[in-house]
């Protein structure tokens, strides 16, 4: 679907200005839009898995764990595919106001991808370095949009996301050194001629949603407040993009249409991506992994 079939769909969740927004810069920002006693709900089980990776000492397949990782100082970057780990964030991806919001970006068909929780721990140099989501995952067409919700208020200190305007609408980059191994972040060489100083951080209260296409270029700075940052991320797709490579996180829910119908015809954008390792053979750690180089 186009920006202007999906616009020609009645706003279910955002303002018609905030849509466009999103279809204009690549992402959009809406302080405070999911409901507090979402809020807590999420909070309550996010610290449950904290509680739950003290017992924990090698990064597995729920946890992406960082370096300085025990027991006494829990250090999780990526809580993974957490739509399995717990029925409450599936019942969030698929029936909260996230469903709604995907429905105002993609169309009325929404198909989900996978979920995760990244947590951004203070002094930790947990920088996000500057990415697109899409070539580790591509699909037939550029729909599929990350949604995320922050559980906390979150201000420039505590390293927001932070987006291109605009980079949407070009190019694609290599996510991958000389050699062609995996590096998850945007080379120097093509950086150079890239506006990184034109990023907006997308700050909010606790419950703010922050929406960015699978092209547009983001990442976020190191957290220098006393407390950690958690974010929740959903990825959605119009039901008419095919992932055409394995995802790298793959949930027991990805592929399920969580409203409207499935689609029997791809829509194919004509736009290239460059294919990403495969990795149901080669496996994947986590962005930090990757852009870390380990
Ligand atoms: O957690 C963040 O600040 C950025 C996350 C992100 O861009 C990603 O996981 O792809």
């Amino acid at each position: 679907m186009t920006p202007e079939d999906i616009l020609s769909h009645p706003p279910l969740a955002l303002l018609p200005e905030q849509r466009e927004f999103y279809f204009a810069n690549g992402f959009v920002a809406v302080d405070g839009l999911v409901p507090q006693e979402w809020v807590q709900r999420l909070t309550t089980r996010s610290n449950a898995f904290l509680e739950e990776s003290r017992s924990i000492e090698k990064s597995n397949e729920a946890f992406d764990l960082g370096p300085t990782h025990s027991a006494e100082t829990p250090h999780v970057r990526r809580l993974r595919a957490t739509v399995d780990r717990h029925p409450e964030f599936w019942e969030f991806a698929s029936q909260s106001i996230f469903a709604g919001v995907a429905a105002d970006l993609v169309g009325p068909d929404v198909k989900f991808h996978s979920a995760k929780l990244n947590y951004k721990w203070p002094g930790a140099g947990e920088v996000v370095q500057w990415h697109q989501d899409i070539p580790a995952w591509p699909h037939t067409n550029y729909s599929p949009v990350t949604l995320g919700v922050y559980l906390d208020a979150v201000e420039p200190v505590h390293g927001p996301l932070a987006c291109i305007p605009g980079s949407h609408e070009g190019d694609l980059f290599p996510h991958m050194d000389t050699q062609g191994n995996w590096t998850g972040t945007i080379g120097k060489s093509d950086l150079k001629n890239i506006d990184t100083n034109s990023a907006i951080e997308l700050t909010g209260s606790a419950g703010t949603l922050v929406a960015i296409n699978c092209r547009t270029i983001h990442g976020s700075r190191a957290n220098r407040s006393a407390a950690v940052r958690p974010l929740l991320l959903c990825v959605y797709s119009s039901a008419d993009a095919f992932a055409w490579m394995p995802p790298p996180t793959p949930t027991t829910k990805t592929g399920e249409i969580i409203r409207g119908k499935a689609a029997r015809i791809a829509h194919l954008d004509p736009r290239p991506c460059l294919a990403p390792p495969n990795w149901a053979k080669q496996g994947y750690g986590s962005i930090f992994t990757a852009q870390q180089g380990k």
